[in-house]
């Protein structure tokens, strides 16, 4: 998979391209990144990207041209590529939409800065404008990386290993099981410092029905909108039932 970075602040994204699965997955050739600075687009002597909003208003705006030059040189090289610009009035990313989105040979990735983009280049560039969250943050860079990292774990031979997909966070609607390593106890916790027995107990039966009440539970408990979503059968109606039932009595 291709991703185009549209990006005042190439050197941000090290934090993918150096390190871990996305770090591998780039050395392995499974993603490739190419950078686009609108500063290398504008044309007079200050590479001016910015200017003030029409309208009055705090800050500043990214300007049409040098944002509108570098997508196309983007475009120059994947002429297929879906636009996104990272924005907290895009539409809401999930785990869904990431996988509509792994289905895409490549992608142009636009991160703003200053107080966003002019609104020419949402209505005539962009495809899809995505957020991570409701919140602002410095620029779209941390957001994008969010999504080359989401993506090239659902990649084939993405990552070390493919089971750490099913088990990741809402792979199936559910929030993932607790998980424990060694050693057994910890001193320093007490009693809470065990491990649950049913999983030193070698029973995989058991160990995968604790892990599927403890996943319901924890959804059930902190994502009412997750578990609306989920449709319960009945053995796991009664699963979460003793679920809630031992949290009670505890
Ligand atoms: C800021 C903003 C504030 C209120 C309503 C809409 C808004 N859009 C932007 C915006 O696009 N800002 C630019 C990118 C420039 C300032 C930093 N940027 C940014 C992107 N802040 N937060 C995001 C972001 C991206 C994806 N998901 C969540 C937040």
């Amino acid at each position: 998979m291709w991703f185009g970075m549209v990006s005042l602040f190439p050197e941000a994204f090290k934090a993918v391209t150096d390190f871990g699965i996305t770090g591998r997955a780039i050395d392995a050739g499974i993603i490739e990144m190419a950078y686009f600075n609108p500063r290398d687009f504008a044309d007079d002597k200050q590479h001016t990207v910015d200017d003030k909003p029409y309208g009055g208003g705090p800050g500043m705006l990214m300007k049409v041209d040098p944002l509108r030059l570098a997508i196309n040189a983007a475009r120059d090289v994947k002429s297929s590529s879906k636009v996104i610009c990272l924005s907290p009035s895009g539409y809401r990313l999930d785990q869904e939409g990431l996988k509509k989105l792994a289905l895409c040979n490549s992608l142009i990735l636009i991160s703003g800065r200053y107080e966003g983009v002019d609104e020419r280049i949402l209505e005539h560039e962009v495809d899809l404008e995505v957020s991570i969250g409701d919140y602002v943050i410095s620029g779209g860079e941390l957001a994008a990386m969010v999504l080359v990292d989401g993506l090239t774990r659902l990649l084939p031979s993405g990552i070390g290993c493919e089971e750490s997909v099913k088990r990741d966070s809402f792979f199936d609607g559910l929030l993932e099981y607790p998980q424990y390593t060694r050693p057994a106890e910890i001193s320093e916790y007490d009693e809470a410092g065990y491990v649950p027995e049913v999983l030193l107990s070698g029973n995989h039966q058991e160990i995968a029905k604790w892990r599927h009440k403890q996943a319901l539970g924890k959804t059930y408990e902190r994502r009412p909108d997750l578990m609306k979503k989920y449709a319960l059968n009945e053995s796991e109606k009664k699963l979460l039932g003793e679920y809630i039932e031992d949290q009670s009595s505890d």
